[in-house]
């Protein structure tokens, strides 16, 4: 009697503890870790190999808040150059501004950290499934357009970027869409567009080299965009700055990423350096008394750098 009943009690204690275990593995650990979902299938998946055919006990699904408030965890789509851009100009997309929980990084799907996917047009279904915005047209977390001559300006594309790998918040995912800005009006030196610049395309750029842009008067530059290739690196000055007007004024800077071979030159907006090309030339439009301006751009850059196209985008000038 004595043994059986010190074996019953033992036994009680033990189903206590582990209902207390399973109670802290089911609530409490997925609330504070935001694996909910993952935690409950795993269970779910124990309980079934442990009893075998009985039926898994249906857990809550727990929401996976942590990475669904945006603020540690949020898509964000970069365009290069920042629109608008011109009609055909390759453009780069980007994930690069997206905010990722800490201690996790890019990587491509099957991977651990965060992979990206991209619908490149949210009105055409291009995989055949009937949904026109859950394509997978590249996995790349950056990427460029085709050089198209076609318009898609207008076009909406999607970023997803999802946390992959056995890591937590595993399969939480965040989408955002951006519309491509691109207009007709465009100076540059191929045969779309509106007004032809000439002497650029080529011209390489060392330092206190001068670029002359020849534009008309009548108009309002939106976007100043210089694609060069970096012909020489030079480590000891990463920095490129334009003076436009050269009045001893800076315009617009940048730093060389010595990881490309290329340099994209952008405006407007950089909380780091002054963007204000589009401005400046503007404002020298507007001192103009000649029909055709010509504007002097000088280079201060230790790397040598060549001209490959310049683009810009502009609205033709109301005259008051
Ligand atoms: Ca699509
Ligand atoms: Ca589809
Ligand atoms: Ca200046």
């Amino acid at each position: 009697m004595k043994s059986k009943k010190g074996i019953s009690s033992s036994a009680i204690s033990i189903i206590i503890i582990l209902g207390l275990i399973i109670i802290f593995a089911v609530i409490i650990i997925p609330y504070s870790t935001g694996m909910g979902q993952k935690v409950t299938e795993a269970i779910n998946t124990k309980l079934m190999s442990r009893i075998g055919g009985v039926e898994s006990i249906p857990l809550p699904q727990i929401i996976k808040s942590k990475f669904t408030t945006g603020k540690v965890f949020d898509a964000v789509i970069k365009i290069t150059p920042e629109p608008p851009a011109c009609i055909g100009e390759t453009l780069e997309f980007s994930a690069i501004n997206s905010k990722i929980p800490a201690g996790l990084y890019f990587t491509e799907p099957g991977g651990t950290g965060v992979f990206c996917k991209w619908d490149l047009d949210i009105a055409v279904d291009s995989n055949g499934n009937g949904i026109v915005d859950d394509d997978i047209d590249s996995t790349e977390c950056t990427l460029l357009t085709d050089k198209a001559s076609n318009n898609i300006n207008g076009t909406e594309v999607k970023l997803t970027i999802q946390v992959t790998g056995e890591v937590e918040g595993s399969g939480s995912f965040m989408t955002t869409i951006a519309k491509i800005n691109t207009t007709i009006a465009c100076a540059c030196d191929i045969p779309t567009c509106l007004y032809k610049l000439t002497g650029l395309k080529g011209q390489l750029i060392k330092d206190n080299s001068i670029s002359t842009l020849e534009l008309p008067r009548n108009i309002s530059v939106k976007g100043v965009h210089i694609n060069t290739t970096i012909e020489v690196f030079s480590a000891s000055d990463e920095a490129v700055r334009l003076d436009v007007g050269n009045d001893g004024t800076t315009d617009w800077c940048g730093q060389i990423d010595h990881t490309r071979n290329t340099l994209i030159i952008s405006d407007p907006s950089s909380s780091t350096c002054p963007r204000g090309l589009a401005d400046s030339i503007n404002t020298y439009l507007a001192g103009c008394k000649t029909d055709i301006c010509k504007i002097p751009i000088t280079w201060y850059t230790s790397s040598d750098l060549k001209i490959i196209d310049v683009r810009i985008p502009y609205t033709i000038k109301i005259w008051p």
